[in-house]
């Protein structure tokens, strides 16, 4: 007798082709709203979601509030002594929209202060962990642990729950882990890699500056800080971290289940363990291909196209919506070559030379839509030179940078009151009868 798994191989096997057919040859049959290929394919440019947080053009790239990356960074009140602006500025901005006094700032930085105090239970549960967990699976479990505080589900099961208020207590939790989040990361960084040699808060300093001093970073690192988090905030809605966060908010769950969940879809190796990831292939390159020679053109070349050709993909290139190299990666590169040591360091000069050959190399396969870098091929190769080398932290730091953008959102969506979110399914035999019928009628 087969057995339920056999069963079932079969059955994939035999649906298969009935999937490919519908893409390949009727993908663009309209059924109602969006095409059998968008349907299939994860919803591509179906236009289902708003948000005025930020707006990601193709061939532009990410406008938060209305500001390309250089103007963001222009605009906003600098970090004392730095040329980049505090987290905090930037979470004012990127709330209201407007671009906050020096005060406004500082009064943001004071409450975050007292709003980063986290619950001993919180390292409770991380610590419960074994310590070869995923620092990914720390994070989440720290969120999920401060949940039982959560003021917005309070507020909720306190039976006088109103719509037209209840953004009030979404933007305290919002707050709250906003403020938090860095403190928890810090603190699994020091758990894990530094045999738990924790170190206190220094109330004196900024959000990006305190995350430094916290694990136990130099000077320089406190702007490291400050503009990654700030690059990896927010890129409109549609992305898994930001879209996870998002739906699972729309039941009303509230932002610590919320935002626990869009951190879950932020550890998938398509999105933001893609900087790992790159690490990663970056490091074996090397390792395989350079262990007496110096890189060139012709061996990224090869370990492109090993990688392709044993059906995988080159981490850190390619985007579901971009059409241009990302300009997350352009700031990031020019903090690179504006850095003196960074810019002559080994590593970063074959981030380089990849950048300048797997354009071609992607475009000749032929098969992804986007073959220029994205975000994740440039940020590992900094927290590496600042000796931030265990590269399965990296993840948590998109992780900090993403509670801002998908926090404000929540925030929003609150205030606006936006519905339950519940796209309609269909069955495959449906699609094949509207492909018969050249669409649904
Ligand atoms: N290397 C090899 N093949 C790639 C590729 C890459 N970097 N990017 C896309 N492709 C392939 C896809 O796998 C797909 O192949 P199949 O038809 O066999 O399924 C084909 O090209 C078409 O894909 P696409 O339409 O260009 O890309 P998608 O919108 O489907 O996917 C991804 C976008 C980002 C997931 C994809 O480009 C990818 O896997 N890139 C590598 C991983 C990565 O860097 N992820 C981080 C993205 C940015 C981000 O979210 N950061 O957090």
């Amino acid at each position: 007798m087969a057995t339920l798994k056999e069963v079932l191989a079969q059955k994939i096997a035999d649906h298969r082709p009935r999937t490919t057919k519908l893409v390949k040859e009727f993908g663009k049959v309209v059924i109602d709203t969006c095409t059998i290929d968008q349907c299939i394919g994860g919803a591509r440019d179906v236009r289902t979601l708003v948000t005025d947080i930020s707006y990601l053009d193709p061939q532009e790239g990410i406008r938060f509030r209305g500001k390309t990356i250089p103007e963001t960074f222009e605009a906003l009140p600098k970090a004392k002594g730095s040329k980049y602006p505090t987290v905090e500025s930037f979470w004012y901005f990127l709330l209201t929209g407007d671009v906050p006094t020096q005060v406004q700032v500082d009064a943001v930085v004071a409450e975050w202060k007292v709003r980063q105090i986290v619950p001993s239970y919180v390292w409770d549960a991380i610590r419960a962990l074994p310590r070869d967990s995923h620092p990914m699976v720390m994070l989440s479990t720290g969120m999920l642990a401060m949940q039982k505080d959560s003021k917005f589900a309070a507020f909720y099961s306190g039976g006088s729950f109103n719509k037209m208020t209840a953004w009030e207590t979404v933007y305290e939790d919002a707050s709250d882990i906003c403020a938090r989040i860095p403190i928890i990361a810090a603190f699994i960084y020091n758990l894990k890699y530094r045999s738990d040699f924790q170190v206190a808060i220094d109330p004196t300093l900024d959000m990006g500056a305190n995350f430094a001093h916290m694990i136990g970073q130099t000077e320089q690192y406190k702007d490291v800080a400050r503009m990654y988090f700030i690059l990896h905030s927010d890129h409109e809605s549609g992305n898994v971290s930001a879209h996870t966060t998002h739906l699972v908010h729309s039941a009303l769950s509230d932002p610590y289940y919320s935002y626990c969940a869009g951190l879950c879809g932020l550890a998938g190796p398509l999105h933001g363990l893609a900087n790992q990831e790159v690490l990663d292939w970056t490091l074996k390159f090397q390792e395989k291909y350079c262990k007496d020679v110096e890189p060139t053109k012709e061996l990224v070349t090869k370990a492109l196209w090993d990688t392709l050709n044993a059906g995988q993909v080159v981490p850190g290139y390619g985007h579901a919506v971009l059409r241009k190299t990302d300009p997350r990666y352009m700031s990031q590169r020019e903090f690179c070559l504006n850095t003196p040591g960074l810019k002559d360091d080994k590593l970063f000069k074959l981030v380089a030379m990849i950048f300048e050959t797997a354009p071609g190399v992607l475009t000749e396969h032929g098969k992804a839509k986007n073959p220029w870098p994205n975000v994740d091929a440039q940020s590992g190769v900094i927290q590496w030179y600042y000796g931030l080398r265990e590269w399965d932290f990296y993840t948590v730091l998109f992780g900090v940078g993403r509670a801002l953008g998908c926090m404000a959102n929540i925030t929003w969506d609150r205030g606006l009151g936006y519905a339950i979110e519940r796209p309609k399914s269909v069955t495959t035999a449906m699609l094949e009868k509207w492909a018969a019928e050249g669409g649904r009628k």
